[in-house]
């Protein structure tokens, strides 16, 4: 059953004959093409994909190459977008319609409520569930994403010295990730010295000075798919505490890496990592949670979390990403993605962990 099936089958199910999709992400994976605008139409019979003036050329040229979703049909959007909708499930005698209700504003489902004049289930998480397992094509975008993010990691390195700020170093990445043929999968994250505590701190103007960390989250996406990666390294060189907090924070990570395989439960992987922090005295430091699922968006659901009690099923990509934030010091996180599999994981990021310092 491919895709467009699987969800008229969760449409069905709730006693409604067709599913309509405004958002852009579910959008683009259920149809296979990317838009700011549109809406998609499940039913029995297939997709139909209504596109305006500046989508619909390209899409019908995606279509000839075979790169869209199969049985799908484009359609040109003229006039009102719900009015073409409206014809549409007129015509097929479609009377109820799922909409998925984390993925419309409430100004929308009132708008498809008053327009199409049909009764609405609202359903949620039916394609997020589907997006979870990646297929050999999508672990692929996700590889050439991580890959281009790696050699930008490489490349800034050679950039990062004193005198220069945050600011220089995250754009000095993003450059690269463009020049590679990616786009930014989040906003980077670039933050020195006494920044560095701060997990999801902005980056600033601050100038960086010797002796201290410097942590750089960031990511591309390939083809619309993401990847994510942190690195902290030392501009001079570490002192002791920073080498043990550095270390603690690797070792944890070693530790999750190793345990994880299809079946653990998010809560117990979370706890590789966890115990040891705790273990080596930084009870506290570690705020946030192990890791999460990514794909089309950077925060995905499974998660690597106390809180996510459920088995991590074989298939998904998963970020790892211990780190201990001293507030007012100093901060390390490390973060790799990894290919969950039922033996173990396979990881998709590259990039030493051995602690950098940049002299
Ligand atoms: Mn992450």
């Amino acid at each position: 059953m491919n895709k467009l099936q699987k969800v008229y089958e969760a449409a069905k199910e709730c006693g409604a004959g067709a599913f309509l999709f405004i958002d852009n992400i579910n959008r683009r994976y259920l149809s296979g093409f990317n838009s700011s605008a549109g809406a998609l139409v499940v039913d029995k019979d297939s997709g139909t994909l209504f596109l305006d003036f500046r989508y619909y050329e390209m899409a019908t040229i995606k279509q000839s190459k075979g790169l869209l979703a199969e049985g799908l049909e484009v359609v040109l959007q003229e006039g009102s977008l719900f009015g073409m909708v409206c014809d549409l499930l007129a015509k097929k005698d479609i009377k109820k319609i799922a909409v998925d209700g984390n993925r419309v504003t409430a100004f929308e489902l009132q708008m498809i409520k008053e327009k199409l004049g049909v009764e609405v289930e609202i359903k949620t998480g039916v394609v997020e569930e589907f997006r979870k397992i990646k297929t050999p094509e999508e672990l692929e975008n996700i590889k050439r994403a991580q890959a281009v993010t790696d050699a930008a990691f490489s490349h800034v390195l050679g950039f990062i010295r004193e005198g220069v700020t945050e600011n220089e170093v995250a754009a000095e990445l993003e450059y690269y990730i463009r020049r590679n043929g990616c786009t930014l999968a989040f906003d980077t994250i670039c933050v020195s010295g006494t920044n560095s505590s701060l997990p999801h701190g902005v980056p600033s103007d601050k100038k960086l000075t010797m002796n201290s960390f410097l942590t750089m989250d960031f990511g591309a996406a390939y083809d619309g798919y993401c990847s994510d990666m942190t690195r902290t390294v030392v501009l001079g060189e570490a002192d002791d505490d920073m080498k043990k907090v550095y270390n603690t924070v690797l070792e944890a990570q070693e530790r999750a890496l190793a345990g994880i395989k299809a079946g653990i439960t998010g809560k117990e992987a979370d706890a590789l990592a966890r115990d040891h922090i705790n273990a080596c005295g930084f009870e506290g430091a570690f705020g946030h949670s192990l890791g999460h699922s990514l794909g089309m968006e950077i925060h995905e659901g499974p998660n690597f979390a106390w809180s996510y009690d459920k088995p991590i099923p074989a298939g998904v990509v998963m970020s790892v990403e211990p780190g201990i934030y001293l507030g007012g010091k100093y901060g390390v996180r490390i973060e790799d993605i990894v290919y969950v599999t039922e033996n173990g994981c396979e990881n998709l990021t590259s990039s030493k962990k051995v602690l950098i310092e940049i002299k």
